[in-house]
């Protein structure tokens, strides 16, 4: 089999998600690095042969392209079997990579860059904001997982992935103690990391 090829970056947790799908599935999978931060992803010429939307993950699947990672992810799920979704699991799952991308990675990712990474630093009341929009998806995934152990029923699908996208990175960078903070959350990051294949994002995509 042609291994996949993942335009990726270390620091991004939607490269994360699909790294942690092909790796939790056992799909081989080349690493791709994107100099985000030297600016690839904004050249022209990066934009016109791999993606037009400017964003990594980007999976290259026997020399097609496929970009979002929900998109990849529902990809992922057609074609390997460990990730394989039932007629009934799939609109569940879709409505949580949705919430996802809306919402959750949304809020999470913007304001871990924004505190970590951005130069110059946000306005405080930015910050502010960020995490209060970040904490009030936090809050529905928290009580969400306190009657369940994954996002849709009793196994891990693609839900879990994507909103797993930034969580296992170091609570430093997240501006959120969810090992403290966020007992349902915690307990479902250690039943996601027992599979076989997981890493943390910094040793899967270093
Ligand atoms: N909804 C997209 C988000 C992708 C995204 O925001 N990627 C970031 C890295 S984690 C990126 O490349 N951003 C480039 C930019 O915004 O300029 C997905 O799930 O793939």
């Amino acid at each position: 089999m042609t291994p996949y090829r993942l335009h990726c970056f270390k620091e991004s947790g939607n490269s994360y998600k699909v790294a942690l799908a092909l790796s939790i599935a056992g799909l081989p999978w080349d690493k791709v690095v994107v100099d985000y931060f030297g600016g690839e992803t904004r050249q022209p010429a990066w934009r016109a042969e791999v993606n037009e939307l400017g964003e990594a993950p980007v999976l290259e699947v026997d020399g097609r392209k496929l970009s979002q990672s929900g998109v990849i992810l529902l990809h992922l799920a057609e074609h390997a079997n460990a990730l394989r979704l039932s007629e009934e699991e799939r609109p569940e799952v879709l409505r949580w990579v949705l919430f996802d991308n809306h919402k959750f990675t949304a809020n999470l990712a913007t304001y871990r860059w924004l505190r970590t990474f951005a130069t110059p630093a946000p306005h405080e009341a930015v910050l502010a904001f960020m995490r209060q929009r970040t904490a009030g998806a936090f809050d529905i995934v928290e009580k969400h997982l306190g009657t369940q152990r994954f996002i849709v029923g009793d196994r891990l699908t693609i839900a879990d992935l994507s909103l797993a996208g930034y969580v296992f990175y170091p609570k430093e960078e997240l501006g959120f103690d969810i090992q403290t903070e966020y007992p349902n959350m915690a307990a479902w990051m250690g039943r996601i990391a027992q599979n076989p294949g997981w890493q943390a994002p910094y040793d899967l995509l270093g």
